[in-house]
């Protein structure tokens, strides 16, 4: 069984997997149409790992007998500016996040609630992935800037993410 704090906690953190996932539909969308279809195609993988992450919560909620309660997901927006800046949004996001997980890592500590600690260290060193992930992207988006043919570089790498298995 699994505490009430602890179940809505956790489903409140499943609501924002899902809103991530919206959130990086929408920054996809708006790369493509700037043309920049690598971007796009990061942003995608990344959506569908942000999906990933919600699962993997509610499987967990469901092995513990937790009562799944799905929200509403909130839109994201729909402008975001040129490139450089979807992905300043984006490393600001997953900076937020983190912030999330660590405080629920907290919690499963105050309730001493040993099972969600072990998962949860799961989505900490995710975190560290991500955050370094996109903060690298960030870094060679400012040092390429966003005229000339770097960015367009740029944009064909990140056309090669594969999704993770
Ligand atoms: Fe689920 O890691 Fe990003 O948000």
């Amino acid at each position: 069984m699994i505490s009430p704090t602890m179940q809505n906690a956790l489903n409140t953190q499943i609501n924002l997997e899902q809103y991530s996932a919206q959130l990086y539909l929408a920054m996809g969308a708006h790369c493509e149409t700037l043309s920049f279809k690598g971007f796009a195609h990061w942003l995608r993988v990344q959506a569908g790992e942000e999906t990933a992450h919600a699962v993997k919560l509610i499987d967990f909620l469901l092995d513990r007998k937790g009562k799944l309660e799905l929200k509403p997901i909130a839109a994201p927006p729909q402008e975001f500016g040129g490139v450089i800046q979807v992905f300043e949004q984006t490393l600001a996001h997953e900076m937020g996040i983190t912030q999330k997980i660590n405080a629920l890592f907290d919690l499963s500590r105050t309730e001493k609630d040993y099972a969600s600690e072990i998962t949860l260290q799961w989505y900490v060193s995710e975190q560290v992935e991500e955050e370094s992930n996109v903060g690298q992207v960030v870094d060679h988006l400012h040092a390429v800037g966003d005229q000339g043919g770097g960015i367009w570089y740029l944009d064909s790498r990140m056309a090669k993410r594969m999704a993770k298995a």
